[in-house]
């Protein structure tokens, strides 16, 4: 049973560990679920965490703001049950985010379906020229009377293929840089677009490629103001930063709770693998991983819930050291099982693979290095 004492930090209110207990109940009865067909299990995920109820979390009303805590609580636990779960809850926030943030009470509509978990989101950001670099985006957004023509390529793009609705951002001002982006509300059937490929990873989750030809928008897409997309993207992965992190931090402790029980089960050397100092000291460095990877995650939560409007360094702090940590946290887990710490389907295995792509989405570690540095240096 992973280590819950962290709900009695002053982060946290009542409301939090309620949460925390009601999903930890439903997870246990609910998850894992069958990967084998991962676009069904998805689907059937975020009808499963929708009907529970637990989806509302991963939007805002207009008038409502997103609890950053009860988002990083719920990814962690789902994480620490299934990474697919955790990602099928992630995408319906994430897709969405600019929609919480900004949307128009129109556009709000789409947050009633994906936070009940009966239409799916996307967020159609990255280029094959622009992952990192958000200010170089091309995919563009020609003005046309009162539409906007959208030409261009995404790629991985997470629910790519089974969404029903993508979040874009594309070039609709004639300049170059981060001040010329839009961001868009595109349903899954617009014409024009097209899902190229479907991309296959170490740890499958429904990710794609995708075309936009001559694809027509009404005016009333645009999300927030014309130009403002690059703020747009940087405003919704300040808040989703800090729940990879909390993902990040699932995965470890599932890795602590899987390597405790074989410490204490596993004999060697005549006695348990716990009673050997060099297991000790795993153990140990894996445990305050964990704990100063949960400050730094809950602390971001917290600091914007409190009503901060701008956690870039917070957000970057929580996610580089909580996803770098996990990767260290789950290889020494993998140690510790041997052999069968790297059998195909052993939970260790699966968190090895699971664990890699979050050092690189949603901005890899070294761009978070920049994140930070940038505010820190600023702050001087
Ligand atoms: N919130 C609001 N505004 C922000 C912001 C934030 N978090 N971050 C930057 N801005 C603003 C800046 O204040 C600046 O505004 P002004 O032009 O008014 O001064 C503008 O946006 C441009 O910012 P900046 O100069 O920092 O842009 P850069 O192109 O240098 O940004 C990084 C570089 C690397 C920080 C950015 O491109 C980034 O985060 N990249 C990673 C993207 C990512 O996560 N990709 C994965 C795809 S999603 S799976």
């Amino acid at each position: 049973m992973a280590d819950k004492s962290f709900l009695n930090w002053p982060f946290f209110e009542d409301k939090h560990r309620a949460l925390s207990e009601a999903l930890e109940d439903w997870c246990a009865q609910n998850l894992p679920v069958d990967h084998n067909d991962i676009d069904a299990a998805c689907k059937s995920l975020a009808t499963a965490l929708g009907s529970a109820g637990f989806l509302q979390h991963s939007g805002a009303s207009e008038g409502e703001s997103l609890d950053v805590r009860s988002l990083c609580l719920i990814r962690e636990t789902l994480a620490r049950h299934d990474g697919l779960a955790d990602f099928a809850f992630a995408m319906q926030g994430l897709g969405m985010g600019a929609v919480s943030l900004f949307g128009s009470l129109e556009q709000r509509k789409w947050l009633e379906k994906t936070r009940a978990g009966t239409a799916l989101s996307a967020f159609a950001l990255t280029e094959p020229a622009s992952g990192s670099d958000v200010a170089n985006i091309s995919c563009s957004a020609r003005a046309e009377g009162d539409e906007f023509v959208i030409n261009g390529e995404k790629t991985w793009i997470s629910n790519g293929g089974i969404a029903d609705v993508y979040v874009l951002f594309a070039r609709s001002e004639d300049i170059s840089g981060a001040r010329g982006l839009s961001t868009f509300l595109v349903p899954a059937d617009t014409p024009g677009l097209a899902i190229a490929e479907r991309l296959r990873t170490i740890a499958p989750h429904p990710l794609a490629r995708m075309e936009f030809t001559d694809m027509h928008l009404p005016a009333a897409s645009l999300i927030g103001q014309r130009g403002d997309g690059f703020k747009i993207a940087m405003s919704v992965l300040d808040v989703f930063r800090s729940t990879v992190g909390a993902a990040a931090l699932g995965f470890a402790r599932r890795a602590l709770d899987e390597t405790l029980s074989r410490a204490t089960e596993r004999q060697l050397f005549g006695a348990p693998l716990a009673d050997l100092q060099m297991v000790q000291g795993h153990i140990a460095e894996m445990a305050v991983d964990i704990d100063a990877a949960a400050l730094l995650v809950y602390r971001a939560a917290w600091t914007k819930d409190m009503g901060a409007t701008r956690i870039s360094r917070e957000a970057a702090m929580a996610k580089l050291y909580a996803t770098d940590k996990a990767q260290e946290v789950i290889d020494k887990a993998v140690q510790i099982h041997g052999g069968d710490g790297v059998r195909t389907g052993s939970v260790v295995e699966s968190l090895y693979r699971e664990i890699r792509a979050l050092r690189i989405y949603e901005g890899a570690s070294d761009v978070q290095k920049i994140v930070i540095a940038r505010q820190v240096l600023g702050a001087m």
